[in-house]
C-alpha cells in the first residue's frame, strides 16, 4: 500500500542525479531535468541516437506511437549492437531470436517473441497491434506474419555474433553480465548495450512506448524474457504515464515490473520512486539472486517527469526534449 512517509523520505533522497551529454558541451546537473512535453526518454546511452530519431516526429507535432517506433528502429538496425535487433547475439543453438512490443495511448498493444529472420521486430509488433485481432505472435508464426506483411526474410547471424557464440560454446556457461556495456565486456564499442525501452509524450500529451531486444545472449532456444510482455517489459496508461525495463527479464516478469511502476505512479509516486519500489520488490523476493543480476526500470508520468532506478550501478537513460537533445542521466541503484 502507498506509504506517504516513505514516499516523502524517498523523494528527498532523489535530490541529486548527475547527468552528462555525449556532445562536446557536456554538462552536469544536480536534479532531474524539468519536465513537460513533447519529450522522449529511453534506456542506455544508445538511447541518445534513438531519441534523436524519435524527436523528428515529436517536434513536428507527430504522434508518440510513430516516434517510438522510428526511434527504436535505430538500434535495431545498428550492426554494432549485439543486444537489439539485426545484429543481436544468438541463443545457445546459434539462432538469433528477437522480442519486441509496442503500446499506444488507447491501450492498444502488439508484440512478437522469439521471432527469427526479421530485422525490425518493433515494426512487426506494431502491425500485430494494428492488423490482427491478437496481441502477441511468437516464433514461426511471427516470422510468417512478417513475411506476409512484406518484411524481408534474412539470416541475422553476423560473422561477429557467430564468432562470439562459438567462443561461448567452449564453456557454454549461461551467465548474464550485469551491464553489458561495461568496457571489459564490450571493448571499444560504446554501442554494445542492452534492451532499448523508449517512452514518449507527444505535443498533445499522449503517451506511447516501445521495447525491443535480442534477449539474453546464449539463452535456451525458445526462451522469452520480459521485453515483449506487456506489463513486464513495457506498460503505458494514458491517464498515468509509462514504464519500461532492462536487465534479467525473468525477475521482471515475476513482479510484472512495468505495470507495477505505472500503478505506483497512479498512487502518487514520482517516477523514480516508483522504479525504486519495483526494484525493492525484486530484491525482497530473491535477495541472493538480486546480488548477481541487473534490472533497471525507467518511467515517465503525464507531466513529463521522469526517473529510473536499478539494482546495480551502471544503468543510465537518455532524455530528449525541446531544450536538450542528447542528455544522458545516470540512474541511481540499490547497490
Ligand atoms: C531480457 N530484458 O530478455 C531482456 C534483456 C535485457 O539487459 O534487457 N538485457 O530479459
Amino acid at each position: 500500500m502507498y506509504n506517504r512517509r516513505k514516499f516523502i523520505k524517498v523523494s528527498a533522497a532523489t535530490a541529486s542525479i548527475t547527468a552528462f551529454s555525449r556532445s562536446a558541451f557536456a554538462r552536469t546537473i544536480n536534479s532531474i531535468e524539468p519536465s513537460g512535453f513533447p519529450i522522449v526518454i529511453s534506456t542506455w546511452n544508445f538511447g541518445v541516437d534513438a531519441n534523436k530519431e524519435a524527436w523528428k516526429t515529436l517536434e513536428k507535432g507527430g504522434r508518440a506511437l510513430d516516434a517510438v517506433e522510428a526511434g527504436v528502429r535505430i538500434p535495431e538496425a545498428d550492426m554494432n549492437n549485439h543486444t537489439v535487433g539485426r545484429a543481436g547475439y544468438p541463443d545457445r543453438d546459434g539462432h538469433v531470436t528477437l522480442d519486441a512490443c509496442i503500446m499506444d495511448e488507447f491501450g492498444n498493444c502488439g508484440s512478437v517473441a522469439a521471432m527469427e529472420d526479421i530485422a525490425h521486430p518493433i515494426s512487426v509488433a506494431r502491425l500485430v497491434m494494428e492488423k490482427t485481432p491478437h496481441i502477441m505472435l511468437v516464433g514461426d508464426g511471427a516470422t510468417q506474419f512478417a513475411v506476409e506483411q512484406g518484411f524481408k526474410r534474412e539470416k541475422l547471424l553476423t560473422p561477429e555474433s557467430e564468432k562470439a557464440w562459438k567462443e561461448w560454446l567452449k564453456t557454454a556457461k549461461y551467465a548474464p553480465v550485469l551491464n553489458i556495456e561495461d568496457k571489459q565486456h564490450a571493448p571499444g564499442n560504446q554501442y554494445n548495450h542492452d534492451t532499448i525501452g523508449m517512452l514518449a509524450l507527444d505535443a498533445k500529451g499522449n503517451i506511447s512506448g516501445a521495447c525491443t531486444t535480442s534477449g539474453m545472449a546464449f539463452k535456451l532456444h525458445g526462451r522469452v524474457g520480459d521485453s515483449p510482455i506487456i506489463g513486464a517489459g513495457l506498460f503505458v496508461d494514458n491517464e498515468v504515464g509509462g514504464a519500461t525495463s532492462t536487465g534479467v527479464g525473468e525477475e521482471v516478469i515475476r513482479n510484472v515490473g512495468s505495470f507495477l511502476v505505472v500503478e505506483l505512479m497512479r498512487q502518487g509516486y514520482h517516477p523514480e520512486d516508483a522504479c525504486r519500489e519495483a526494484v525493492n520488490r525484486i530484491i525482497k523476493k530473491k535477495p541472493d539472486t538480486a546480488k548477481q543480476i541487473q534490472v533497471g526500470f525507467l518511467a515517465i508520468n503525464k507531466k513529463g517527469e521522469h526517473g529510473a532506478y536499478a539494482i546495480q550501478p551502471g544503468f543510465e537513460y537518455a532524455v530528449c526534449n525541446s531544450q536538450t537533445q542528447d542528455l544522458l542521466i545516470k540512474g541511481k541503484s540499490f547497490y
